[in-house]
């Protein structure tokens, strides 16, 4: 049992996994994602790691001192025992069952229980990392069911298309996790798409189609979402905010989704085809590596892309902690910038070019059209064509589906396409 006065927050991106931070001092931290499915607030005066005989007792007395609402215990287990009992267990004169209680009736009534297993500490920085339930219980092992995709693994994506074709009536779900995903507008591409593809086919009356976000907004920049709500009331689809995935039952084909807002509320739905976009985080390699920060991304500088401590180290990608948005028109873009980085280092020169945080999301919204989404750092919009490009058009479907490939394939690729910068300040006669 180790009681710290805490600041927390949690954060993940490698599937399985969560990172949480405390610290005896009271001060903010970087976390990406509050950390509901872990914690439901992100601060508490008393962390108790452990709930044990000392554990609950600690949590009993400091509740006592500080108020329930300021303590949480961490603790994975779903039952307490009273082992000084097992000598008579052992002995046959107990049942093992008279030495058991259910963890929850132990927890001081107010005091948050994290189900949670604490996997390394940092008392240095006042950190604790934890391993957590984050895993949607069920999964993968529900992907060998049918009627359940996920366009995010290659082992996944086909059984997607497959579910869109069997589906004959009921709720088609398409979820959105809570923590940060690769290319945030795909979770909603394929729900467009198949609210399309069953208007197509005439199956479209049959489809109670859902999108259930842990979001609070369906997407980070207005002009985008502005445009997408839209879309999503001509077509007659529901959303739920701060909904997260918490359990699939593929069996019995209902998923499981926590409230958000009221941590430990669930709901159920039935479901004829669930599309699953799963919990994201950094790679095993870099949590708690030298290069990363206190969540394990690579601690890149923002605009030159060198690493904040070690200056012969760069960064690109999924991987860093570049504050925007994870594509390939967002790697596109660093790699431009990281050249010029790069170059200058080697000459023993500081770097100029500044990556202003380019990303783009063709946000597909049929099988013919899309909005093209490109922003920056600040969420603003950095528009490379002269057009309103937050209208759904077949041309930039065309761009997405034709021409984006082979720009991938025989550009990015092979260093040639930095993002297109220099188009847009063509388009823009030198003023973008
Ligand atoms: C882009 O550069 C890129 O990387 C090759 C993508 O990924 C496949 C994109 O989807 C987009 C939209 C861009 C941006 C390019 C233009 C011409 C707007």
């Amino acid at each position: 049992m180790s009681p710290v006065g805490a600041a927390l927050s949690c954060s993940c991106l490698r599937p399985g996994v969560w990172l949480l931070k405390a610290s005896i001092q009271k001060k903010s931290f970087l976390g990406l994602h509050t950390a509901a499915g872990c914690a439901a607030k992100d601060y508490y005066e008393v962390l108790v790691l452990g709930g044990g005989s000392g554990g609950i007792a600690m949590s009993a007395r400091m509740k006592r001192k500080v108020g329930a609402g300021n303590v949480a215990v961490v603790e994975p287990s779903k039952t307490h025992y009273y082992q000084p009992l097992w000598t008579l267990v052992g002995a046959g004169a107990k049942q093992l069952s008279a030495s058991a209680r259910p963890t929850e009736r132990v927890m001081p009534e107010g005091v948050e229980w994290i189900k949670s297993r604490v996997t390394a500490l940092d008392p240095d920085k006042n950190c604790v990392r934890l391993e957590n339930d984050v895993k949607i219980k069920g999964l993968p092992e529900g992907f060998h069911h049918p009627k359940i995709g996920s366009n995010y693994s290659v082992h996944t994506v086909e059984k997607t298309w497959k579910a869109l074709q069997d589906f004959k009536e009921g709720n088609a779900i398409f979820t959105f996790p809570n923590t940060p995903v690769k290319c945030a507008g795909a979770p909603q591409k394929i729900m467009y798409l198949s609210e399309a593809y069953w208007r197509k086919t005439g199956k479209r009356p049959k489809a109670n189609i859902m999108f259930n976000t842990s979001l609070g907004v369906i997407f980070g920049v207005k002009k985008y979402a502005d445009a997408l709500l839209e879309i999503i009331e001509e077509r007659n689809i529901a959303v739920n905010y701060k909904c997260n995935l918490v359990e699939v039952r593929a069996d019995k084909q209902e998923a499981v989704f926590e409230n958000l807002d009221k941590p430990g509320e669930t709901e159920v739905h039935e479901y004829e085809m669930l599309h699953v976009t799963p919990p994201m985080g950094p790679p095993d390699v870099l949590i708690n590596s030298p290069v990363s920060d206190e969540i394990g991304w690579v601690d890149v500088n923002k605009e030159t892309l060198q690493h904040k401590k070690y200056p012969n180290i760069f960064g690109i990608g999924d991987c860093t902690n570049l504050p925007t948005s994870r594509t390939a028109a967002a790697v596109a873009a660093q790699s431009g910038v990281l050249d010029k980085t790069i170059s200058l280092v080697m000459k023993n020169q500081s770097p100029t070019k500044k990556y202003d945080g380019y990303t783009s999301c063709p946000l597909v919204t049929s099988y013919n059209k899309v909005i093209l989404a490109e922003f920056d750092y600040n969420a603003q919009p950095l528009e490379t064509f002269p057009i309103d490009q937050s209208k759904q058009r077949t041309t930039m479907y065309h761009m997405k589906a034709d021409m984006m490939p082979f720009l991938y394939w025989n550009a990015l690729l092979k260093g040639y396409w930095g993002g297109p910068a220099p188009i847009r300040k063509l388009m823009h006669l030198g003023l973008k």
